[in-house]
């Protein structure tokens, strides 16, 4: 095998690495706190005990509870997921949305592929 086939087969591997893995994210609630697989009130108010060092949170609730993508936990999570309750809102963040049209799909899959072979094609003349 020479280095451009190798190089092609170790691109195709990290395709079907993203395109499981983006499937397997999906499988997080986003503002589901307490991982009950529903996002209600009980959420919100974990977040705010949680701001106000009533409770600790795992890193899995914390990163459920980071609904507005800024890698932390704020106050306006919980007023995103009380809006979201009140049907004011989304939930914004959703795992695997690449080209964030607020779902996950196979055309999720396709922006990451084509950003794989964008990196390849940059680097495949110096084999
Ligand atoms: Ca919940
Ligand atoms: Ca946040």
């Amino acid at each position: 095998m020479n280095k451009r086939k190798f190089i092609f087969a170790i691109i195709l591997i990290f395709i079907c690495f993203f395109s499981i893995n983006v499937k397997a994210e999906t499988t997080i609630l986003y503002g589901d706190v307490d991982g009950n697989g529903k996002i209600d009130v009980s959420d919100a108010t974990a977040l705010e005990n949680y701001l106000s060092d009533k409770i600790e949170l795992s890193y899995e609730a914390q990163k459920r509870g980071n609904v507005d993508g800024d890698n932390k936990i704020t106050a306006n999570d919980s007023k995103v997921i009380r809006s979201y309750i009140a049907g004011q809102t989304t939930i914004p963040i959703k795992m695997g949305d690449v080209n964030e049209d607020g779902v996950v799909d196979q055309f999720d899959v396709l922006e990451i592929q084509n950003m794989l072979m964008k990196v390849y094609n940059l680097h495949k003349n110096k084999y």
